[in-house]
This record gives C-alpha cells, sequence and structure tokens, in this order.
C-alpha cells in the first residue's frame, strides 16, 4: 500500500523531456546491442555451431577404441597417437583428467571431430589458437575442423572437473 494514492489518471500526464530523451536512448542502445549478436556471429569469425546427437559413454568409448585401432601410428607416454586420413571422422574423449587419443592431422584437410566425455562436463580448449567448446558426457558433439597451420597443439580443459583438472592436457600434431 502506497503512502498517498497517486492522481487519476497519471498516465495521461506527458512523460518528461529528459525522461523521454532517457527512454529513446536505452531503448536505441539495447536493440543496437540486440543487432550486434547476430551480426558479430556472422561476420566476427567466432566458433562455428555445433552439431550435437544422443551418444552413450559406451557407444562413443567403442567408436574411439575403433577409431585408434584403425589408425594408430604410436604412442606417447601411454597416450596412443593417431593419423587418421583427410575427411575421416574422428574421434577425442575427455575423461578425469585426460583427453585421448593424440591426433596427427594434416593442415588443410578437413576433419569431423566427435567429442564426448567419459563421466563429467569438460571444455575442449586449443592452444595458441582460441577455440573453446563444452564436451558434455552423453552426447557426440560433432564439430567440422580444418587446421590452417602446421604445428604441434595443446588441448587444455576450460571447465573445472575436478581436482585434477589442471593437469587434463592433450595434444594435436597438425603436418603440413
Ligand atoms: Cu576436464
Amino acid at each position: 500500500m502506497s503512502i498517498s494514492s497517486p492522481d487519476r489518471n497519471w498516465w495521461d500526464t506527458p512523460v518528461h523531456k529528459e525522461e523521454r530523451l532517457w527512454i529513446i536512448l536505452a531503448l536505441t542502445w539495447s536493440i543496437l546491442l540486440t543487432l550486434a549478436m547476430p551480426w558479430w556471429h556472422v561476420t566476427g569469425e567466432q566458433n562455428t555451431s555445433q552439431a550435437y546427437s544422443k551418444m552413450t559413454a559406451v557407444e562413443f568409448d567403442k567408436a574411439t577404441d575403433r577409431f585408434i585401432d584403425k589408425y594408430k601410428v604410436g604412442e606417447e607416454q601411454g597416450t596412443p597417437v593417431v593419423a587418421p586420413p583427410a575427411d575421416s571422422d574422428i574421434y577425442l574423449r575427455a575423461r578425469q583428467f585426460s583427453w585421448d587419443p593424440i591426433l596427427k592431422l594434416k593442415a588443410n584437410s578437413s576433419y569431423k571431430l566427435h567429442l564426448s566425455s567419459g563421466d563429467v562436463n569438460h571444455g575442449f580448449s586449443v592452444f595458441p589458437i582460441n577455440i573453446n567448446f563444452e564436451v558434455v558426457p552423453g552426447w557426440d558433439n560433432l564439430l567440422v575442423v580444418t587446421p590452417t597451420k602446421a604445428g604441434e597443439y595443446t588441448i587444455i580443459c576450460n571447465e573445472f572437473c575436478g581436482i585434477g583438472h589442471h593437469t587434463m592436457i592433450g595434444k594435436i600434431y597438425v603436418e603440413s
């Protein structure tokens, strides 16, 4: 209950000039910001869109194991190194606290990268480039990647996933 009732038909009194100015400014700014989101999505070279499909951890494990068996070329400290051909489906498994396998890719070739987690949410982040994707268990998170520059890239987990989160490091080699 208010202390005193407002005058009847208070809404009929014209808006003060300064208040009108602020309403116009705030409205214009919010419309601009709203339009900036789709505009920057298209022109800002942001992360590409991901495609999702349901896949259990067991199914994803099997697919990853098959992928490793097929294209394995070596091992680094117990983690298999896999060199798949261009345009193929490649798999990367996130688990507390590892990424496997190590991928050996060719520059300027495209790959369909399937990402999933065997336990909790993880974040797929590749250094030194600016890329960041959520890796969710129970889902096959598909990403089409085309590495353009040869080198050694480090995958880090960008979603806090437990006590060993900071040790969760993977690797991608890109050969020219
Ligand atoms: Cu993690």
